[in-house]
């Protein structure tokens, strides 16, 4: 399957089988990142320069904690109103907006992506940290594969209990942001956003939605920015 995307020019269509139903197949024996790239390359419309120099700056990595370091049960569940009862088998992940490649992702095809595992503390404004150990898929992956347009600075991040967030683009390609499906070694309980949330060292706590179902590139933030931020929290709670 790569071997026949590789020998046929990169059109629309070719791009869209890379989203939905087809994804899966076009796994088989490859990365996604080695597609992503192939396609990176061949894609008639120029791609996001800001995404390139990102991609291949080395962003500085914060530190890890070892294995040993995790605290299992330092972590707080913290949500704002209710757990969302999500329906594993209609799930679907939906990146959008402005990009070439609109992705709709089951948890099976995401798992098929490259995977990183990492150790960090978690920061949370209200007074209290823990060190967590998450699994899942870069962010990075899932950007570059739905290839951003010129012009996109910002990715919008829409989660089930219609908590709601908004970043810049330099976070979400940092190399250890990523959607995060397991914690501790384990699936990522359901209070603490499964199938997918956000996990990063470089944010705090109320940036890393749970339960992230849409991902929405675009140019411009709307006034609407984050669930917090629209209540006077801080908009890019670096840590
Ligand atoms: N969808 C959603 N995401 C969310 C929240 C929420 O209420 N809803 N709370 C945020 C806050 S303030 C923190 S500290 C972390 C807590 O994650 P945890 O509940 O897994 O410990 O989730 C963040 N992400
Ligand atoms: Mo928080």
């Amino acid at each position: 399957m790569a071997e026949e995307l590789n020998s046929h020019p990169i059109n629309r269509r070719n791009l869209l089988r890379l989203s939905g139903y087809s994804l899966g197949g076009m796994l088989v024996g490859g990365s996604v990142l080695t597609l992503a790239e192939s396609l990176a390359g061949k894609a008639t419309e120029p791609l996001n320069q800001k995404v390139e120099e990102l991609l291949l700056k080395p962003q500085t990595p914060v530190p890890e904690f070892p294995v040993s370091a995790i605290e299992p049960n330092a972590l707080i569940i913290n949500t704002y109103d209710f757990t969302p009862n999500i329906n594993l088998n209609e799930f679907r992940l939906v990146v959008d907006g402005e990009v070439n490649n609109p992705l709709s992702l089951d948890m099976s095809m995401i798992q098929t992506m490259p995977r990183k595992s990492m150790v960090i503390r978690h920061v949370c404004v209200e007074g209290w940290a823990a060190i967590v150990q998450w699994g899942g898929v870069p962010l990075r992956e899932l950007i570059q594969l739905a290839q951003p347009k010129p012009g996109v600075k910002y990715a919008y991040f829409i989660s089930a209990d219609r908590y709601y967030e908004s970043w810049d683009l330099a976070s979400c390609l940092h190399p250890q942001t990523m959607l995060a499906y397991e914690k501790n070694g384990v699936p990522l309980p359901i209070e603490n956003g499964a199938p997918l949330r956000l996990a990063s060292p470089i944010k705090l706590g109320y940036k890393l939605s749970k339960w992230v179902v849409q991902v929405t590139l675009v140019s411009k933030l709307l006034p609407r920015r984050g669930f917090w931020e629209d209540q006077s929290y801080e908009w890019f709670a670096g840590l």
